[in-house]
């Protein structure tokens, strides 16, 4: 009666892709515990699905992954229904909702722990903890509730990716056959898997949520593993193209160009995210390695043509409006498509100045279009998630 149930919230309408929060977390207590997973995406009635499980009475613990949005739109009526009708099962959270918002979940009584932030050292060690009735305070990376008081252990330093344990690959297709559910057509390929070969950013823009939770840390794993498992999925199911989920896939120049020349001869196209003023200091010979190697479009946060308003973000390093136009025209030559996107309605002092900065950048947008016409634009609104305990949140 340990088993462990995974859930992962329906996440969106089509183009499912691997869990891969849940596949990280389950790799980590395979062998160990059983699991099973069942995953929002794929079912008419998630609630059902979960409670076949949990009527058998061998789930004593689940587990759900949880982003703001509609993740957590279902997750948080699920969450609430599974409480009153299995009130023993144990209930924890993990991913960006519940790390950034822990407070609000365990005030909810719905949910027993957070797992703040990565869960591969934290999950296992707080069910090794239950199963043997042993302290779990000092375990890092937690959040749980003793009476009416919220306590936050430590953040665990971010460890090396390489020694994790390999992804549950062929047991997650057991439960959802993975070239059904999880390779979808995109504009690179018929079969697109989607990779996370990373953890964190080494930045602290003011508006990501990235920020809190790593805290301009970065982990990669290896060119050699990342690799190895694409090449894995490539032979079992047939994916033909890649993209990476990672906040910033391009930290690494050397590991960019160690993973282009391992991947050149399988001729899959790839997709990534970056930042501007990290890539443009990549040699010609680097960028010519990635294009070479099926890379087709990178995705970069340019967010604003203003400096003044770049500053105000924190975007750091050394991104300015200029430098943001002059590699848009860089990327001509290496026929990779820079995908830009920005941010508009940032506060100002005035709606009359925030009309100004709108029409300022989607002029500035015209100037990036001129220069590279090939340029993808993505716009987003200004609808910033203030973290608990920010200044913002504060406000
Ligand atoms: C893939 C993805 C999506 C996909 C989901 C596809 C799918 N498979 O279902 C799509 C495109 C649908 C999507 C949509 C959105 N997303 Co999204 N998404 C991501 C992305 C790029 C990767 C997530 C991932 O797989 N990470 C890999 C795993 C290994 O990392 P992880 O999730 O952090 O998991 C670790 C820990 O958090 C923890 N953990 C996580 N879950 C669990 C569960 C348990 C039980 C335990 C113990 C531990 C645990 O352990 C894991 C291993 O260490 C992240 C950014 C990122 N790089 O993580 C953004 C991100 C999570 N998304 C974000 C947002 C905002 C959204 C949207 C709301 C955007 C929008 N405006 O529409 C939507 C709506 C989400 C929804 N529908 O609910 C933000 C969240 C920001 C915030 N304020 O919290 C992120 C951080 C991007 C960003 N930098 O802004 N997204
Ligand atoms: S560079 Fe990107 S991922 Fe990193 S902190 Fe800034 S917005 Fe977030």
């Amino acid at each position: 009666m340990n088993k462990v149930l995974f859930f992962n919230p329906k996440s969106a309408e089509a183009k499912h892709r691997f869990p891969n929060s849940i596949m990280a977390v389950a790799a980590s207590i395979d062998h160990r515990f059983e699991w099973a997973l069942v995953d929002g995406n794929w079912e008419k009635d998630p609630f059902e699905a979960l409670a076949n499980y949990l009527r058998s009475g061998e789930y004593r613990y689940i587990g759900f992954t949880v982003m703001p949005g509609p993740q957590a739109k279902q997750a948080i009526p699920i969450a609430r229904r599974i409480r009153k009708a299995f009130p023993d099962t144990i209930m924890i959270w993990g991913g960006y909702f519940p790390s950034n918002h822990a407070g609000i979940v365990l005030e909810s009584g719905d949910v027993d722990f957070v797992i703040n932030g990565a869960g591969e050292h934290a999950f296992p060690a707080l069910l090794d903890a239950l199963e043997n009735n042993k302290p779990y305070e000092l375990i890092k990376n937690l959040v749980y509730r003793s009476g009416e008081k919220i306590i936050k252990t430590a953040k665990e330093d971010l460890f090396d990716q390489d020694p994790l344990p390999s992804l549950p690959y062929d047991k997650t297709d057991q439960f959802y056959p993975a070239g059904r559910h999880y390779l979808g057509k995109t504009w690179m390929g018929e079969r697109t898997m989607a990779y996370h070969s990373s953890i964190g950013c080494p930045f602290t823009c003011s508006f990501c949520a990235v920020v809190p939770l790593f805290e301009a840390r970065w982990k990669a794993k290896s060119a050699a593993l990342v690799y190895r498992d694409i090449k894995y999925v490539k032979d079992k199911w047939g994916a033909d193209a890649v993209e990476f989920h990672d906040n910033n896939f391009f930290v690494s120049e050397k590991r960019a160009v160690e993973f282009s020349n391992l991947l050149r001869p399988e001729q899959m196209n790839w997709w990534g995210m970056a930042r501007i003023d990290t890539m443009n200091k990549f040699s010609d010979a680097s960028l010519a390695a990635i294009r070479e190697s099926g890379c087709r479009m990178i995705f970069f946060g340019a967010e604003s043509g203003s400096d003044k308003v770049l500053q105000a973000l924190d975007k750091g390093g050394t991104q300015n409006a200029e430098q943001i136009l002059q590699f848009a025209e860089r990327m001509k030559q290496f026929d990779i498509i820079p995908e830009y996107s920005f941010v508009l309605g940032l506060p100002a002092d005035t709606e009359e100045a925030v009309w100004e900065q709108i029409i300022f950048d989607i002029n500035f947008i015209k100037q990036v279009k001129k220069a590279n016409p090939r340029t993808e634009i993505v716009l987003y609104t200004y609808s910033p998630v203030p973290t608990e305990g920010s200044e913002l949140f504060e406000k």
